[in-house]
């Protein structure tokens, strides 16, 4: 598998836990390389945007006001596989049934407000940095 790119963004609770540290480490140990990092203000509007494929289902409304109108981290991260080696570190959705080791399930608990969220496929990941990093280019 060739090098490939991966959005990351932290939710606000792992922020105000004072995680970007530690969370962010777990990814530079791996040996990913960080190409982007940027703490920005989600609105309503982006996170309902962001998460639009959601829309409709029970937990949507209590998703957006976990990340919306709320400070968050969001890096853009490169490296083989890197979508599903994020996805291996960040752990299952539901922190409860995330392995330990993974970063839900060493730190989370909350289903919702499950701290992180990572980029699922290639198509994701172009429509998510198109929110987040509008002005990133594939030449970085
Ligand atoms: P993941 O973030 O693990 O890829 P998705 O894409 O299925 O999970 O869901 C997006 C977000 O929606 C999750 N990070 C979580 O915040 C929330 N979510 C997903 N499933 C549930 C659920 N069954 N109950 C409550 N919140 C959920």
């Amino acid at each position: 598998m060739e090098e490939e790119y991966t959005l990351v963004f932290l939710k606000p609770s792992a922020i105000k836990r004072g995680l970007i540290g530690a969370i962010l480490s777990r990814f530079e140990r791996k040996g990913l390389e960080v190409v982007s990092i940027k703490s920005i203000y989600m609105t309503r509007e982006m996170a309902e945007e962001f998460y639009s494929v959601h829309k409709g289902k029970p937990f949507f409304e209590e998703l957006i006001s976990t990340v919306g109108e709320n400070k968050i981290v969001a890096f853009i991260l490169k490296g083989r596989s890197a979508i599903s080696v994020v996805r291996s570190l960040v752990g299952a959705t539901d922190p409860v049934k995330a392995a330990p080791g993974t970063i839900r399930g060493d730190f989370g608990l909350d289903i919702t407000d499950n701290l992180i969220h990572a980029s699922d496929s290639p198509e994701s990941f172009r429509r998510e940095v198109s929110i987040l990093f509008p002005e990133f280019k594939l030449t970085n």
